[in-house]
Order: C-alpha cells, then sequence, then structure tokens
C-alpha cells in the first residue's frame, strides 16, 4: 500500500486555505489525517473533506505533534512563529506567506521551473511557494528563458480582489451592491473605493518608491529562475476582477526569438496553455483561467521598439496555481522523490 500523510493546512478557514483543502481532496493526495488550524476566531466551523466535516482547531504551539507535512497560509507573522515550530516536531513546511522565501536556506519553488530546489528543504524543514504574481510570470518566462536568455522583464499586473483574502472579496461584492442599491459603500480592508476603480498599490510602500509586492516578483523571480543578472522591473495594480491575475508582460532577449517560436516552445511547456488567436477575438482572460490550473498566455508579438523584444498577456487563477495548487504540486513531488 503506498504511504499516506498526516497533513495541516495553517489558516485553513481562508481563500487560499479553503482552496489547499480542495485541491487535497482533488487531486487525491493520499492524506490519513486532515488537522484544520486556524484563529480563536474559528472555533466552531467545520470544512468538507472527501465527504466528511473536519472541525478547525485553534492554532497553538503543540498543533503539529506526528504531522508529516504543514501547509500555511495565514499570513507572514504566523509562518514566522509557527513554521519552525512546526519544522522542529518533525514536520515538513510548505509556506505561503513571504515570510521564508527570500532565506538563501529555504528553496522557493514553482514544479515546472525548479522542482529540484526541493531537496534544499532539509536546511530548515521549510519549502516557500512564491508570490502569485511571480508564479504565474516565471512559468511562462522559463522555457523562454531557456531558448533565449531573457535579460529584462517589464511587467505591469491586474491583481484580482482574492489575492488580499476572503474579507476583501466580500468587500468587492458588498461596494457593487451598494452602489446599486443608493447605499453608503463599506470600506474596510482597501484605501480607496475597489468597486469600478483600479489602484496602483499592493502591499506596503517601500523607501525606493515601489511597493512590496513589486519587489517580491524582482527577488522571487532572480531566485527561482536561479539567475541574479535577469533584471525585471513591475508596476503591481489592483483590479475589481474576483478571481485571477492578469499581466502584461515585455521581455528583452540575448537571441532573437520569434512570436512564431515563442508560440511553439510555450505550447510544449508544462503547465501553460497558449490562447492568441486575435482573429476569433481569442487571448487569456481572467473568467477563463479562474476555477482550473493552467497558466494561459496570448498576445504574442514582437516588440519592435527594441532589436530582441516581446510582449505576453499572461493571465491565471491567483489561488489555484499562484498559492494552492502550487503548494500541493509541490507536496506531490516531495513525497514522491524525498519521504517515501
Ligand atoms: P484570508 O482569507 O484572510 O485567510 C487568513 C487565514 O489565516 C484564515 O484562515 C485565518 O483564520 C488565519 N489566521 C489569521 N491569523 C491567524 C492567527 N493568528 N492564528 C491562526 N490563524 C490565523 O487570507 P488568504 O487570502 O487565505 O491568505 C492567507 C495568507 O496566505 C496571506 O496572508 C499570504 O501570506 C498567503 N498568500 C499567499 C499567496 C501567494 O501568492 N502564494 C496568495 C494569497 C495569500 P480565521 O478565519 O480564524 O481568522
Ligand atoms: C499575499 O502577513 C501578511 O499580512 C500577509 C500579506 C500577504 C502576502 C505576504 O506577504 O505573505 C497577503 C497576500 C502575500 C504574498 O503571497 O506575498
Amino acid at each position: 500500500m503506498t504511504r499516506q500523510y498526516k497533513v495541516a493546512v495553517v489558516g485553513a478557514t481562508g481563500a487560499v486555505g479553503q482552496q489547499m483543502v480542495e485541491c487535497l481532496e482533488e487531486r487525491q493526495f493520499p492524506v490519513s489525517e486532515l488537522r484544520l488550524l486556524a484563529s480563536e476566531r474559528s472555533l466552531g466551523k467545520y470544512l468538507s473533506f472527501k465527504g466528511r466535516e473536519i472541525p478547525v482547531d485553534v492554532l497553538t504551539r503543540d498543533s503539529f505533534q506526528g504531522i508529516d507535512l504543514a501547509l500555511f497560509s495565514a499570513g507572514g507573522s504566523v509562518s514566522k512563529e509557527f513554521a519552525p515550530i512546526a519544522a522542529a516536531a518533525g514536520a515538513v513546511v510548505i509556506d505561503n506567506s513571504s515570510a521564508w522565501r527570500m532565506d538563501p536556506e529555504v528553496p522557493l519553488v514553482v514544479p515546472e521551473v525548479n522542482p529540484q530546489d526541493i531537496a534544499l528543504y532539509k536546511n530548515k524543514g521549510i519549502i516557500a511557494n512564491p508570490n502569485c504574481s511571480t508564479i504565474q510570470m516565471v512559468v511562462v518566462l522559463k522555457p523562454l528563458h531557456d531558448a533565449a536568455r531573457i535579460k529584462r522583464v517589464v511587467v505591469s499586473t491586474y491583481q484580482a480582489v482574492s489575492g488580499t483574502g476572503q474579507k476583501a472579496v466580500e468587500e468587492l461584492a458588498d461596494q457593487v451592491r451598494a452602489l446599486f442599491n443608493n447605499q453608503e459603500l463599506p470600506r474596510k480592508v482597501y484605501p480607496h473605493r475597489i468597486a469600478f476603480n483600479c489602484f496602483p498599490h499592493i502591499d506596503v510602500f517601500l523607501e525606493n518608491g515601489y511597493t512590496k509586492e513589486e519587489m517580491k516578483m524582482v527577488n522571487e523571480t532572480r531566485k527561482i529562475m536561479g539567475d541574479d543578472s535577469i533584471r525585471v522591473t513591475a508596476t503591481t495594480v489592483r483590479v475589481p476582477i474576483f478571481y485571477g491575475h492578469s499581466e502584461s508582460v515585455n521581455i528583452e532577449t540575448e537571441r532573437k526569438l520569434t512570436p512564431a517560436e515563442a508560440r511553439a516552445i510555450l505550447s510544449q511547456a508544462p503547465g501553460v496553455k497558449v490562447v492568441d488567436d486575435p482573429a476569433h477575438n481569442r487571448y487569456p482572460m481572467p473568467l477563463e483561467a479562474a476555477g482550473q490550473d493552467l497558466t494561459l498566455v496570448g498576445r504574442i508579438r514582437e516588440d519592435f521598439s527594441i532589436d530582441h523584444g516581446l510582449n505576453l498577456w499572461i493571465v491565471a487563477d491567483n489561488i489555484r496555481k499562484g498559492a494552492a495548487t502550487n503548494a500541493v504540486q509541490i507536496a506531490e513531488i516531495l513525497i514522491r522523490d524525498y519521504l517515501r
């Protein structure tokens, strides 16, 4: 019989945590026990898994006894404090927050790009899951980098509110409802109204004028691609979309890559689907990307303002491939190659 694993999900009641539980079930991950953990606010809640209702427990230092794998998505401060506690109890942690991503001892993994780095989990017992916007971008850029060496990336994102969490999904819905009913708009999560608006502000502003989200894309891309020479600049924008991040990506390569070559390479790339038929109004859209696990790419065309440039439009489900699915894919490789 194949081995079964005791799995904990920290932040199980959140947007990402609930999707993790669904992914474990959908992908038939071999789970012998599922421990759902969240804050005191969730006491008395249940989540369903494989037709059973499982109670949510309050996260404590003792939550990880006997656990083989702990999937974290409860924010950076919870991960900072509890990931080492889980690892010390013998679990391998797959962390969705930004807390450990840039730690040189912690691997930062997208399975289609750098699965070999999972071996480094032995350093601290922690594997970091990249930021949602980084994941979908590198899934597409890696095969192009292998073919033509990317020198520079200029990206602007159009990010869904689900990336902020469950409360932001409710805020957009409540604001739209209030607008149509001539009521005062509720505003708790964002500094501005998000309904029928957008703002270039995700995570906090840093001293260099960039947001932390933008710098995540810069630093994480280089770490995952294993190439510090790639220059990246990003502008990250919140848009009134529920699920699915979109990205306008411009790349400059060392060797010339025609749009036809890029399309051919990407049509063979793992985890990628080329949707690029403008004559029939076919290009990636969040409504199409949401609810599935592929990263969609289209509008592949030459940037004729430079010698070796391409423009791309990349869309994926930020909660699935951008967070939960990527974490469960890492777990699948971990149990297949390391924890058997
Ligand atoms: P969310 O919907 O707000 O959910 C937050 C979850 O964390 C809830 O289950 C909440 O439990 C739990 N939590 C909060 N504080 C806690 C505490 N002190 N102790 C125990 N549990 C606590 O947020 P989300 O969208 O799921 O995101 C959660 C985290 O995942 C983010 O903060 C981020 O670090 C990470 N994330 C990563 C990506 C990515 O790109 N890879 C994308 C989105 C999010 P209660 O329900 O009990 O409050
Ligand atoms: C996505 O610690 C927090 O407040 C969480 C902030 C957060 C992050 C993060 O920095 O971990 C919210 C949404 C992310 C992320 O994936 O980087």
